[in-house]
């Protein structure tokens, strides 16, 4: 039995049956899975990600739309799908509609996911870090859907700050200006992704969840714009990558994007993928730590939001 009447968005039974019963629910999104990590090490981390959330006592629905259809909570072979299958789009959210007619399929991004968990009824997103206004944005005008998105759209997204490959400080400039509201968990900087600190400070400092929830609830309670409310989450010191290799092999990433002409969507993956190659692993390892971080305090999110 399915509680949607639009056969367009389709939650899986158990995200249904969760949602039904008020249950904390956890939406993550694909894009990471296959276009932001190295196989085969993604469907692990897919998987992983999962049994976080159910360790957590919350249900994990992971999104991405397959055969036009937008799935919220993917079964076994759906995640082996996103994780392996090759020449998977990238959707944005404008991409949607277009996916569904031509029942194409497709990785979601932030702006995809927080759109269509927040249409499925799910309140509490995890990833590791959003997009933004990229360096060079005065050039190429080049700046993530994802702050567009958040600025329309009713959802919590637990996140490691923003890419450290993007320019921050207009990033947080340009959340400002759009409205989106941003906590600091535990920190009074806003994170640096692969990094503990972007040494971008930030007003707000939260300590709990449930101060995460009493703001959601502030929000509803306060009614206007459907606004985002970013948790930002930084990556513990201990498992940060090296700051000094960060910015040596960042450096090198943008200078190859720049001369090799990446541009678009491909311009995330590419440098992402460049430093995973340029740190020897580790800064996959820092983008793991933070995701998992992420994924954790976002259940906790959900179930004091549940209560
Ligand atoms: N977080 C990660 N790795 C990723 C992403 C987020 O740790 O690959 C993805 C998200 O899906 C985000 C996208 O929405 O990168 C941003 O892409 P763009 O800059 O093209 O908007
Ligand atoms: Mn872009």
């Amino acid at each position: 039995m399915r509680t949607t009447a639009h056969p367009i968005l389709q939650p899986s039974d158990e995200v249904a049956a969760a949602l039904a019963a008020g249950a904390p629910v956890v939406a993550l999104e694909s894009t990471i899975i296959s276009h932001g990590l190295p196989q085969p090490r993604n469907l692990e981390v897919a998987r992983e990600l999962e049994a976080v959330v159910r360790d957590a006592g919350a249900v994990p629905a992971t999104i991405a739309v397959l055969d036009g259809v937008a799935k919220i909570g993917l079964d076994e072979v759906e995640l082996e799908r996103i994780a392996t299958e090759s020449g998977l789009r990238k959707l944005g959210q404008r991409d949607l509609p277009v996916a569904a007619a031509l029942k194409a399929s497709g990785a979601t991004t932030v702006s995809a996911t927080s759109f269509l968990a927040a249409r499925a009824g799910i309140r509490v997103f995890a990833t590791g870090g959003l997009g933004g206004v990229h360096r060079g944005w005065t050039e190429e005008q080049d700046e993530s859907a994802d702050l567009d998105t958040l600025a329309r759209t009713r959802i919590t997204i637990v996140c490691a700050g923003v890419k450290s490959i993007l320019d921050v400080p207009s990033t947080l400039q340009r959340l400002e200006t759009r409205g989106v509201t941003i906590a600091g968990y535990q920190t009074d900087t806003f994170p640096g992704f692969y990094l503990h600190t972007s040494g971008e400070p930030i007003d707000w400092r939260i300590e709990a969840p449930e101060e995460a929830a009493a703001i959601m609830r502030g929000q509803d309670a306060l009614g206007g714009p459907e606004t985002a409310l970013i948790v930002a989450n930084p990556v513990p010191v201990a498992q940060q990558l090296d700051p000094e290799l960060h910015d040596r092999v960042l450096g090198e990433a943008l200078a190859a994007a720049g001369r090799e002409g990446v541009t678009g969507q491909a311009i995330t993956p590419f440098l992402l993928g460049y430093l995973v190659r340029g740190t020897g692993g580790a800064s996959l390892e820092a983008n793991l730590a933070a995701v998992r971080g992420n994924v954790a305090l976002a259940s906790r999110i959900a179930l004091a939001w549940a209560q």
